[in-house]
């Protein structure tokens, strides 16, 4: 059971950032102290005083922004499901060594800005533009290359309804760590395109090659290989957890008798269609109930499973399929940075007369 499977390395980027304990996903939003944190680099300080989004490039007009300017323009909400293209990782065979991610990468937020369209559309795109590209505060080094993280997205995506500059979330500003005072949210792509701590946002006329879109972020089977970009959120459910947990080892214990196990399914590819749930380890399935999407197109949805528990071992299976035909792999993918590893999630229970006091 305890292999030492993760460094000492690896362990401090899993302090730093932290995941979703799955029990979470009882909430429809996360309570932000319990969303996923990513950071690369360091999480910057910023003076709102000084601070301004500088919008250039490939532009009739360049803007400069002040935070106050930013948040008298139009605003759009929206709530949105974001999930690290690493979550799974740790899963995966070989090891990969980056964030040992297992599966709580994840978290839904309802998101407050003002729409990216808007803010282009007012500097005026030129002919020839391909993407725009987001540049934030922070700085590291990676891969041996210093650099600010930065990301561009197609310039059809940037020009999405729903794109925002995001000021505020679940009702208040930005805490530092999730990119305080504004950062990008593109609703359904992996977490990494969401640039926070925004310093600038450029229109290009070619691809950009920056380091976390040429080496980065890519689907690879090898160094040498070029790969297709990691972009939509693959299809996944996952459920909470059921019965109480065991303080160490995590292992489950599930009361005899009427369970409802519950979870919650997202694509960014396509709407969820269904979920099933297998008892024994994915050898037989059976479908779930799912909840409407009250919460819009780019949020989780609620599913739930009656299911009538009789002593001993089980293996709790999820699975969820989209509107464009995709369903989880019962095998992990594998690829050099360990992305999209969306295989189903296996909860190992016994089912015993333990656990019933639990509320
Ligand atoms: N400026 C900046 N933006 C960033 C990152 C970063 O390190 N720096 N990490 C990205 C990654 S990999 C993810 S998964 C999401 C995480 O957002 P969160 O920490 O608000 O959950 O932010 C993205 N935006
Ligand atoms: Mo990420």
């Amino acid at each position: 059971m305890s292999e030492a499977i993760i460094s000492r390395e690896e362990l401090q980027l899993a302090a730093r950032n932290h995941g979703m304990p799955l029990e979470a996903m009882r909430f429809d939003l996360t309570p932000i102290g319990l969303h996923y944190l990513l950071t690369h680099y360091d999480i910057p300080r910023v003076d709102t005083g000084v601070w301004r989004l500088e919008v250039g490039g490939h532009v009739e007009r360049a803007l400069s922004l002040s935070l106050n300017e930013l948040r008298a323009r139009p605003a759009a909400e929206v709530a949105v499901t974001m999930e690290c293209a690493g979550n799974g990782r740790a899963n995966v065979e070989p090891h990969v060594v980056s964030q040992p991610w297992l599966l709580e990468a994840v978290g839904t937020a309802s998101w407050r800005g003002t729409p990216l369209r808007g803010l282009l559309e007012e500097a005026g795109v030129r002919d020839g533009a391909v993407e725009v590209l987001f540049t934030g505060l922070d700085r590291g080094v990676e891969g041996g290359e210093e650099q600010d993280y930065a990301r561009s997205i197609p310039l059809e995506e940037a020009l999405r309804d729903d794109v925002l500059l995001a000021y505020e979330v679940n009702g208040v500003p930005l805490p530092p760590q999730h990119g305080f005072p504004l950062r990008l949210l593109v609703p359904g792509w992996y977490g990494m395109t969401s640039v926070k701590w925004l310093a600038r946002i450029d229109v290009v006329d070619e691809p950009f090659d920056g380091y976390q879109q040429r080496h980065s972020y890519r689907f690879r089977r090898d160094e040498d290989e070029v790969g297709e970009p990691v972009r939509r959120i693959h299809v996944r459910a996952l459920m909470v957890p059921p019965g109480i947990p065991e303080f160490l080892t995590r292992a489950r214990v599930v009361p005899i008798g009427e369970n409802v196990v519950e979870g919650r399914a997202w694509s960014g590819v396509a709407p969820v269609v269904g979920v099933d749930v297998s008892t024994d380890g994915g050898a037989t399935w059976a479908e779930a109930e799912l909840e409407p999407d009250s919460l819009g197109r780019w949020a989780w949805r609620r599913w739930s499973f009656r299911w009538d528990a009789r002593p001993g071992e089980y293996e709790l299976c999820c699975r969820a399929r989209d509107e464009a035909g995709n369903v989880q792999p019962l095998e992990p993918p594998w690829n050099l940075g360990g992305y999209a590893n969306n295989a189903v999630q296996r909860v190992p229970v016994t089912v015993t007369d333990a656990g019933r006091r639990q509320r």
